[in-house]
């Protein structure tokens, strides 16, 4: 067995809204006491994280006057100093308000769309200032209930005017920001405007500065809507869009969970993190996933701990996944290969299809190329399983 203590190299982060997560549900109050930010640094810190992310409201309160802020700003900059833990990302808080019922950048009201880009250029000041170097969009309120109520097409342009303005504001202050934006398919709207990692992806592609937004996929999200995780965060890697990933676990079909990471779907988990772990993803692995309402403060760092053990632990299979010679062998007869085809098949010229047209290609002898599928899927299995 390896050693699964995590390191900062491991570049695993927590949002405050997490391990401070008091245990709220719509049905019920808190079961847990509230954390201030600085205590939170701290169990970040002794478990072994490499940094903590927050919203502008997770650090300091929405009606906080000047000399609070001042005074949790003081606490907050000594703990990361204390325990060497870092800002990677920042994010705005567009949601709890009741002043953003119907969306922030894509209200029907022009003075909240105006209060949003006001809120998130302050936030950005506050994230920027402590060293973030990825802000996240999470539109959790841009959305509807009643489709009568707004053009969803409307609602797309004010997303894109705030988020083109806000580049701007970036590079006008010399922040150097990389936006995220992270896609749900519901709740806590009815709907949500960019449903999926997918949507975000096209939409990034009409933006004034493409090159600065990419996406932030969560595992909760795209399970919510019946998604394969694992093929949308390889096709935003495949863009070079992966700017940072939400990490937790969800049983399909359900409310937004936010699991313990690996705690439910542990195969789609193994090839995810073998994913991030042979592209040499350099970003963060953000655990965006809170303790089970049952817990005490003991619990939530367990359930802190539990996400990157279990990391580390798939990532260890990962690499033993790599080097079995069973599985390399396998995947080497399955993919098979044909130089000559696939010179004709890339980089088109009428020439080459002239000749591709004419190529005798057996339809019935090609398709009598095995593919030991159940082998492999077996192999894998016995591997997570931890029996190979
Ligand atoms: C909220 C949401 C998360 C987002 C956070 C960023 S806030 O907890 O459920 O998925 O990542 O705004
Ligand atoms: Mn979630
Ligand atoms: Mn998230």
């Amino acid at each position: 067995m390896g050693d699964y203590t995590p390191s900062k190299s491991d570049k695993f982060t927590f949002g405050l809204w997490t391990i401070g997560n008091p245990g709220r549900d719509p049905f019920g109050e808190p079961v847990r006491p509230p954390l201030a930010p600085h205590e939170i640094v701290k169990i970040a810190g002794e478990l072994g994280a490499y940094g903590v992310n927050f919203h502008d409201n997770d650090l300091i309160p929405i009606d906080a006057t000047a000399s609070q802020r001042d005074q949790i700003l003081t606490d907050f900059k000594r703990a990361l100093e204390d325990y060497d833990v870092k800002v990677p990302m920042a994010t705005t808080n567009l949601f709890s308000d009741p002043v953003f019922r119907d969306g922030g950048f894509t209200s029907n009201d022009a003075q909240v769309r105006a209060y949003a880009l006001q809120k998130v250029m302050h936030a950005m000041d506050l994230g920027a200032g402590l060293g973030a170097e990825v802000y996240v969009f999470w539109g959790g309120r841009e959305g509807t209930e009643v489709d009568a109520s707004k053009d969803p097409r409307d609602g797309i342009k004010w997303f894109r005017e705030a988020i083109d303005y806000l580049c701007e504001y970036s590079i006008s202050q010399g922040y150097d920001l990389k936006f995220a934006l992270e896609a749900k398919p519901n709740e806590p709207r009815g709907d949500i405007f960019f449903p999926t990692t997918g949507h975000y992806l096209a939409f990034i592609q009409t933006l004034e500065h493409p090159e600065m937004v990419g996406v932030n996929p969560e595992v909760a999200h795209e399970t919510m809507a019946g998604l394969n995780f694992f093929h949308g965060v390889a096709q935003a890697m495949e863009a070079g869009k992966l700017f940072h990933i939400d990490l937790n676990d969800q049983r399909p079909g359900r409310y937004d969970q936010d699991f313990r990471f690996g705690s439910e779907s542990f195969k789609i988990c193994f090839f995810l993190v073998k994913l991030l772990e042979d592209s040499g993803y350099g970003g963060s692995k953000h655990f965006d996933a809170h303790a089970y309402r049952t817990e005490d403060i003991d619990g939530v760092k367990d359930f802190a701990s539990g996400c990157m053990r279990t990391y580390l632990i798939l990532k260890e299979k990962a690499k033993r996944w790599n080097e079995d010679k069973e599985i390399q062998g396998l995947l080497t007869q399955i993919r098979r290969e044909d130089p000559e085809l696939e010179a004709l098949c890339r980089d088109f010229n009428p020439n080459k299809a002239e000749i591709l047209k004419g190529k005798k290609l057996d339809r019935k002898k090609i398709a009598e190329h095995s593919l030991r599928y159940e082998k492999l899927d077996q192999l894998t299995c016995e591997i997570i399983y931890g029996v190979r």
